[in-house]
């Protein structure tokens, strides 16, 4: 075969000069392996890595599109300084040495006039230079480190925490039954996907528990399709068939928890035909369900990291779901759901770390308070971070203490409720560093721009849950002069904060030092490009409790929280309505009639990330509101027509997308579209109050015809 044709197909090998080199796709948290296809140092094509024991070769859509992620016209080639006003985009380049003196010499003087808290350290959802950032941030002396977990995940840990005081994870391997509330694995986490396909062909029932018509919920046995925000009442039902029908554990509720006859009689306000009457679901599926998840041999929860947090009583929702696991005994049980320490960015391991030390280098009784402590103090008090929601409403009053500069990192203000209030927020600062792979909307808010470069272009260490870990080198040379987001924190610590003698010794040193309670080094992970299993630690056993007993204030599980209780909250997982919904705010649902929940995951967009990606882009080119035919036809609203998707806040234009995916009376809209920012839409303190997490998934809205069809603004 000619050399010309073996290039063309992109045969590797000395006739083609393409080298295949090992690095991961780091677009979404999955981490996907990739053998990306090398040739003169640029990236010609890309392939799932087959030795990858969690995506098995496999790449979904914005994976595939790498190429153009990489090489995208939008990416930022040089530290960059502002020249026009906040938000024009006029930059001039400066040289990296200049960038790093200026973003010192600002950092320092705000902190020598103000107090080291008024630096705010901020980033948004990569997560991989997380410790660095932390520690970055607390050596300096702020409290001040948040990140995008102010609105993921870290509201179910807290929820977790107040009933159990540890993390649970579903043990989908060994488990009889999956409960699978609110997760849409085929969109949102491909590769885990997989997990549920091969229980299913072991014969593994599937409960899917989500308003929205999924892959997993045509392939559940059971689909308890509730309404958005009532998670907490159909949890709080199923509880009550399971105690009337006898089905709960026993032995572990009378040994092992805390306030279990509060919570039975606070259940017995939840009969099938109630919860049918507050979600939505038929009484029989309800009773169908509970008999299911608590008479199976043994069954999985699956949390969703945001969805039944994402909601105005979130922390209740997600503690009443989760006291199903003890209630029928699936606590740290063989196929239930398990107790993993976590290590490495809440990767659930096992392995003995010392990551928290590593970042938390400065106790917080030596620092300020955090920003959020006052509106949020469980969440200061539960969660190592200050709870970034809470931000642009001290930024904005100067209370309890001002906010003067942030040093930023994947910054983007559309992840904020009310996220035009965010925006100002940012252009109040004196000082905003944002450090972005593109010439963000948020970027251009910034004075000075740092470019980072992407997981091909930098050296990272990658852990999986079974274990597997992964160190990675470029496979290609940074785009411009783009850098890594871990050099870049460290060469600001050589600046901002010399006396921090860990930290100056640079990437690796700073890894085997968490590790070093496993005896993990990173040079022998470096041995194995495509990854390697981390053998010879002990194995993780079941039923830890019953030695060392709950890490909880009693000891126990808690069905009646002593925190919660001693916080003046109500320690029972109660039901609350969503502050806004037909049956709470029945007035204004006459006016706004429509459910509204965002942000459901689509398989080709992640956030704000892919709109400027050709080949994810052409999945779907215009803003789109999902909206069920029969709520289409009663508005005369033909497929694909324009509308107003609006709140009393705001309205934004967009295209009906007229599909059986939501139900009659709830529209979904996907976040992070820059001519249609959903988050608009969405009242800045429209909030849970404990956690302090936003209210994403259950509002009002309307959706009104518009005459023109002009094209996307
Ligand atoms: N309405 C609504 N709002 C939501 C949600 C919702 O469901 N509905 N979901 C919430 C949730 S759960 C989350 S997690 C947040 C998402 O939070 P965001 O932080 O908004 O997430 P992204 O848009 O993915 O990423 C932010 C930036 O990271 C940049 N980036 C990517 N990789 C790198 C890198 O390696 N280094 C650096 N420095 N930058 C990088 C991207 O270019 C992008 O500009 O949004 C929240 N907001
Ligand atoms: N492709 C892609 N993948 C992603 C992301 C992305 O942006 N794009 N983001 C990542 C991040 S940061 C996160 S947090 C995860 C989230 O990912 P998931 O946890 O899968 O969340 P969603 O896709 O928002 O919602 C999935 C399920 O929640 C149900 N649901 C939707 N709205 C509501 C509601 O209002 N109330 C209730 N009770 N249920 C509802 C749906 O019926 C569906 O079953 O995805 C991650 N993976
Ligand atoms: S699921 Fe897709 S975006 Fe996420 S890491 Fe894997 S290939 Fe990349
Ligand atoms: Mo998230």
């Amino acid at each position: 075969m000619s050399r010309e044709i073996l290039v063309k197909a992109k045969i590797p090998g000395a006739e083609t000069g393409i080298e295949v080199k090992k690095t991961i796709c780091l677009i979404c948290g999955a981490q996907c392996g990739i053998d990306a296809y090398v040739k003169d140092g640029s990236l010609v094509k890309v392939e799932g890595t087959a030795e990858n024991p969690v995506s098995r070769g496999t790449l979904c859509s914005k994976g595939a599109s790498s190429r153009q992620w990489i090489n995208n016209p939008e990416r930022v080639h040089t530290p960059l300084l502002r020249t026009g006003p906040r938000g024009s985009g006029r930059f001039m380049p400066i040289s990296w040495d200049e960038a790093f003196e200026r973003i010192a010499s600002g950092l320092t003087k705000i902190k020598e006039e103000s107090g080291p808290e008024s630096v705010v350290f901020f980033t948004g959802y990569p997560k991989w230079y997380r410790p660095f950032l932390k520690r970055l941030a607390h050596s300096f002396g702020s409290p001040n480190y948040f990140t995008e977990s102010g609105t993921c995940f870290l509201a179910t840990v807290m929820a977790n925490h107040l009933t159990y005081g540890t993390t649970l994870w579903p043990d989908l391997k060994e488990t009889k039954c999956i409960l699978n509330w609110c997760r849409n694995a085929p969109y949102s986490q491909a590769p885990g996907y997989a997990t549920y396909l091969n229980a299913a062909s072991r014969g593994v029932k599937l409960i899917d528990v989500g308003p929205l018509s999924t892959t997993l919920s045509a392939q559940a046995d059971i689909h308890l399709r509730l309404r958005p925000g009532t998670s907490g009442a159909l949890a709080l039902g199923l509880a009550h068939v399971i105690i009337e029908e006898n089905l709960y554990d026993r032995e572990f509720v009378e040994n092992w928890t805390l306030g279990f006859e509060e919570y039975r009689s606070y259940v017995q306000g939840f009969p099938p035909k109630t919860t049918e009457e507050i979600t939505g679901v038929p009484a029989e599926t309800i009773v169908k369900a509970a008999r299911l998840y608590a008479s199976s041999e043994s069954a999985s929860i699956v949390q969703s990291p945001s969805v039944t947090v994402h909601h105005t009583n979130g922390i209740q929702n997600h503690r009443a779901i989760t006291a199903l696991i003890g209630l029928t005994g699936n606590f740290d049980r063989k196929g239930g759901n398990r107790v993993i320490p976590e290590s490495y960015y809440h990767t659930p391991t096992g392995l003995k770390s010392r990551e928290a030390e590593f970042e938390q280098s400065r106790p917080w009784e030596e620092m300020a308070p955090r920003v959020g402590q006052d509106r949020y103090p469980l969440w200061c008090s539960m969660m190592d971070e200050a709870q970034a929601t809470a931000l642009p409403f001290q930024i904005q009053s100067g209370k309890p203490y001002p906010i003067r500069a942030m040093l930023g990192f994947a910054v983007n203000y559309r992840m904020w409720p009310g996220s035009d209030f965010m925006k100002e927020g940012l252009e109040k600062l004196d000082f905003f560093v944002d450090t972005d792979l593109f010439m963000t909307d948020t970027a251009k808010l910034a004075d000075i721009v740092l470019p980072s470069c992407s997981s091909f272009e930098r050296r990272q260490l990658t852990m999986y849950s079974p274990r597997y870990a992964v160190w990675t080198e470029p496979v290609i040379p940074p785009v411009g002069e783009s850098r890594s987001d871990v050099d870049i924190i460290l060469d600001l610590a050589r600046r901002l904060i010399p006396h921090d003698s860990l930290l100056l010794q640079g990437q690796e040193a700073c890894l085997d030092w968490i590790f070093e309670p496993s005896g993990i080094k990173m040079d022998d992970i470096k041995k194995h490009p495509a990854g390697c299993f981390l053998e010879n630690l002990p194995p993780i056993p079941y039923e830890k409790y019953r030695t060392s007993g709950f890490p909880t204030p009693s000891g126990k599980m808690e069905f009646t929280s002593l925190v919660l209780k001693n916080a003046g909250i109500d320690p029972l997982p109660v039901y609350r309505e969503p502050a806004q919904s037909p049956l709470s705010t029945p007035d204004l649902a006459k006016e706004y009639p429509l459910i509204l929940t965002t942000g459901a995951r689509l398989p080709m967009f992640m956030h704000s990330r892919m709109y400027r990606v050709p080949w994810a882009r052409n999945l779907r080119r215009d803003p789109m509101v999902d909206i069920n035919p029969r709520d289409a036809r009663a508005r005369g609203i033909p497929p694909e027509g324009w509308v107003m998707l609006a709140t009393p806040r705001e309205s934004i234009r967009v295209k009906a997308n007229i599909t059986e995916f939501v139900p009659p009376g709830v529209v979904n809209m996907y976040h992070g579209f820059p001519s249609a920012d959903a988050n608009t839409l969405i009242d800045p303190d429209y909030r849970d109050p404990i956690s302090g997490y936003p209210g994403f998934k259950s509002l009002l809205c309307q959706v009104i015809k518009i005459q023109d069809n002009g094209g996307n603004k």
